[in-house]
């Protein structure tokens, strides 16, 4: 299978683009094959290796974060005006117990805060068993967060729209949302992250924060699996919790902290387990939640897993300078092809949102951004998150591949057969 997959993805130069023979064939077998499944109207000529064969979904990850400061309703808006399909919002509680959009608890990389507060009003407290000293969000009111303004975190993106934008509620990126949806007539879904889910449960109580989004979340959407929205979290105690609390699709995230030269992943703590189960005492690793077994609990109580990309397609470092640039970089890996993960999540029924594409960062075995990301929605994954939402769409519009006609319809077939476990028979369904 994964050869099958290297030969799809490797030849990167003249013809990656290109339509070839073999794919006429396929794309005809695939449209007569749709055509009498009565798809046509929906799938069209163009057909993915998705879980359902549906287009791969453009997530923009923190707005577009790699243009503007991140988690703002400026940086969601760009990225809904470049064609996002979801905006992701991280999602962490003030100390009255607002949701604010950050991806920190803390307010200290990403915003004035030491300019307009004083060193006493930092805090330490232990965030994943790491005890860090900060500007905590839990230690300020709402009124006080909205006081600050924003700032680009990356030294290397634009610092121009530093100081301009504020924090926003959770309810203010939802209605951002709904607002573009009537303006656009796209579906502009939105994708947020219960960040540090037994941090927040210590300070405010158990599940205070999933309890929050939730009702938040019905409010808006309703609680339905058709809704335009996905949770997501790295921790798997709280899922499993959120699946017994709403239908809305749940999506398990998947860490490690680096990527060896052999591309295997590197698990070192806090980036090796899931921190529940630390507290837990579980010793699973996160690539343990990767194995055939650790994907079929997930599909007990989530619609999909968010890995980080190189559980999804294996680089090595060989020494090789591919792009002969004069220097070794994580761009020169050999690309050796899927891990395997993507395909056998998709037999487990679960979707595959991989993170995170950056065109300034973290390119494995490619110097092209759109090449990066083509290469993952040309293996199958249903959706990215970038930075660089416009770049994202393009290398969705640029793969001409259609999937296997076969694989996509029974994918469909998987797809409505292998739904998660959402409650208990006889639960009452609210
Ligand atoms: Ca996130
Ligand atoms: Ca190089």
């Amino acid at each position: 299978m994964s050869r099958l997959y290297k030969s799809q993805i490797t030849p990167f130069g003249a013809g990656f683009y290109g339509t070839t023979r073999m794919n006429i064939v396929k794309q005809t077998a695939v449209i007569a094959a749709l055509a009498t499944a009565g798809l046509m109207g929906q799938a069209q000529a163009q057909t993915w290796n998705t879980l359902g064969g549906a287009a791969p979904i453009i997530i923009a990850h923190r707005g577009a974060s790699g243009l503007l400061p991140e988690h703002t309703l400026a940086a969601y808006a760009k990225a809904i005006e470049q064609g996002a399909d979801f905006i992701e919002p991280d999602v962490v509680l003030t100390k009255d117990g607002v949701m604010i959009a950050r991806h920190e608890p803390v307010l200290d990389g990403t915003t004035d805060v030491a300019s307009k507060f004083g060193a006493d009003r930092q805090t330490t407290r232990v965030l994943d068993g790491v005890s860090t000293k900060a500007y905590f969000a839990s230690d300020f009111t709402l009124a006080e967060i909205k006081t600050l303004r924003t700032i680009q975190p990356r030294a290397s993106r634009d610092q121009s729209f530093n100081g301009l934008y504020e924090i926003p509620t959770l309810q203010e990126v939802v209605n951002l949302a709904k607002a573009k949806s009537v303006q656009t007539g796209r579906s502009i879904g939105i994708y947020p992250e219960v960040k540090h889910s037994a941090f927040h449960s210590a300070i405010f109580g158990a599940r205070v924060l999933e309890d929050k989004l939730v009702s938040t979340l019905h409010a808006a959407y309703g609680n339905s699996a058709a809704a335009p929205v996905f949770i997501q979290s790295f921790e798997v105690s709280n899922l499993k919790y959120l699946n017994g609390q709403t239908n809305l699709r749940l999506v398990q995230l998947v860490d490690a902290d680096d990527v060896k030269p052999d591309g295997s992943l590197s698990l070192v703590a806090p980036y090796a387990q899931p921190y529940d189960f630390v507290l837990g005492g579980d010793p699973r690793t996160f690539a343990d939640l990767l194995t055939k077994a650790g994907l079929a609990e997930i599909a007990t109580y989530a619609d999909g897993i968010g890995p980080w990309k190189p559980y999804l397609l294996k680089t090595v470092d060989d020494g090789v300078d591919r792009d002969g640039d004069g220097v070794i970089t994580a761009s020169d890996r050999r690309i050796d092809g899927s891990t395997g993960v993507i395909e056998a999540a998709h037999e487990a029924g679960l979707l595959v949102h991989a993170y995170t594409f950056r065109d300034d960062a973290g390119k494995y075995g490619v110097t092209d951004p759109a090449l990066e990301i083509a290469t993952y929605l040309k293996l199958g994954v249903d959706g990215v998150f970038t930075d660089f939402t416009a770049t994202g769409v393009a290398a969705r519009s640029a793969v001409p591949e259609p999937g296997v006609a076969l694989l996509c319809l029974a994918g469909l077939a998987v797809a409505a057969g292998m739904k998660r476990q959402r409650r208990a028979p006889g639960e009452a369904k609210s």
